[in-house]
């Protein structure tokens, strides 16, 4: 028997292992015939909070579940404000030959100069795939729906994948009316979840870890605050010769450029990433003391302590409508170039220059 929120085994030996529920309030709601939940997904539902449980790594499974589970096609969810730490190569390599859809959810935390189409033809432009469909929607404010469920209602059995938190569970409920858990926490799913509409049989999946974004590196009451909820904070810059930004304090940015006239760019992150700017002589102290304090995230200097931490350095030469992005912590875009910036973050962290996804070179509005 599986709890109907996270699809973890229920069990009633072991509290600290997935799908533990007390012997008593199992028989009960058996004998009710009420929805069952573990004890976990009743805190998070109940009291927001979701107790940590050690995650079996999905990726692992992925392959032998498509196949032995017979699935037809499999729909790729990713996350429009961090594409980098959503679409892992790691997962393309295991999907290689496997039929999918790409859904790309968290449409409505972009800013509304940004149209539908544009997104659509960013995203073509930058996944690394032969053949595929695109759908862009968003879960929260039911964009892209009937879209998704007439593409995957063609086949029998569809399995919804993705890394953590990029909502797949909130998807799968829309389509689905399956009453799942959602939380701001990632690793909520546990195991796999079945519902039926139709001929079509649904499954939603735990969200795979890749180790490459930010957001991973954090304790699940960061995590939360990391992600964006109702929009992304934006922020311009027009900095000095030799200037420093700091994304929180696992990020930072020496800006340099030859030009007479200073660069703008903007950056987009979740709200709780604070952005400072101070000069190149006073930087190195001010990360030593505000990390973690005025520095966010993290979000207390022990969570993850400076002093455990490698940091990788990498200069790249951005101009106009060009983009750095820091998977699972943020991205800027180059308004006017051009600049050099010599990037700080921790080793591992997967870091890319792309074209730019907020344009300030666009005709076009959202309507
Ligand atoms: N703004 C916005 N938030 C969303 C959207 N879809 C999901 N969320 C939020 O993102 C968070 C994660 O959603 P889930 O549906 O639990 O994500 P998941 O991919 O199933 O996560 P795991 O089970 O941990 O792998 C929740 O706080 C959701 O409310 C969306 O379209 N827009
Ligand atoms: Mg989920």
């Amino acid at each position: 028997m599986k709890c109907e929120g996270c699809g973890a085994e229920l069990q009633c030996e072991n509290e600290t292992l997935p799908g533990y529920i007390p012997r008593e309030v199992l028989e009960s709601k058996v004998l009710s015939g009420e929805k069952i939940l573990c004890q976990r997904c009743f805190r998070a539902r109940h009291y927001g909070k979701l107790m940590p449980v050690h995650l079996k790594d999905f990726s692992q499974q992925l392959r032998e579940i498509i196949n032995s589970m017979n699935i037809d096609i499999v729909v790729w969810v990713l996350d429009i404000t961090d594409f980098e730490g959503s679409y892992d190569s790691m997962i393309s390599a295991i999907l290689r030959d496997v039929r999918k859809i790409f859904v790309v959810n968290k449409i409505d935390l972009l800013p509304r100069a940004v149209t539908v189409k544009e997104i659509e033809g960013w995203v073509r432009k930058n996944l690394n795939e032969e053949s595929f469909e695109i759908i862009l929607t968003s879960a929260t404010k039911n964009y892209g729906l009937k879209k998704l469920f007439e593409s995957i209602s063609k086949f029998q059995r569809v399995l919804f994948i993705g890394v953590t938190n990029v909502g797949k569970s909130s998807l799968f409920k829309k389509i689905t009316g399956a009453d799942v858990s959602i939380t701001p926490f990632p690793g909520t799913t546990l195991g796999l979840i079945h519902a039926k509409i139709f001929k079509t049989n649904l499954y939603d999946s735990p969200g795979i870890t890749t180790g490459r974004r930010v957001i991973d590196l954090l304790k699940p009451d960061s995590q939360k605050k990391l992600v964006p909820v109702k929009h992304l904070s934006r922020y311009t810059f027009k900095p000095e010769k030799d200037r420093v930004i700091f994304l929180g304090g696992l990020c930072r940015l020496d800006v340099n450029f030859e030009s007479e006239m200073r660069p703008i760019f903007q950056v987009f992150a979740s709200e709780s990433v604070k952005f400072h700017e101070t000069s190149e002589t006073k930087a190195d102290e001010l990360w030593r003391k505000l990390y973690g304090k005025l520095l966010t995230p993290p979000f207390d200097p022990e969570e993850l302590s400076m002093e455990s931490l490698n940091f990788q350095e990498k200069t790249f030469e951005l101009n106009v409508a060009e983009e750095l992005s820091i998977a699972g912590l943020g991205w800027l875009s180059v308004r006017r170039g051009p600049l050099e910036i010599c990037l700080k973050t921790i080793d591992g962290i997967y870091v890319r220059k792309r074209e730019a996804l907020i344009n300030p070179l666009r005709k076009e509005r959202r309507t």
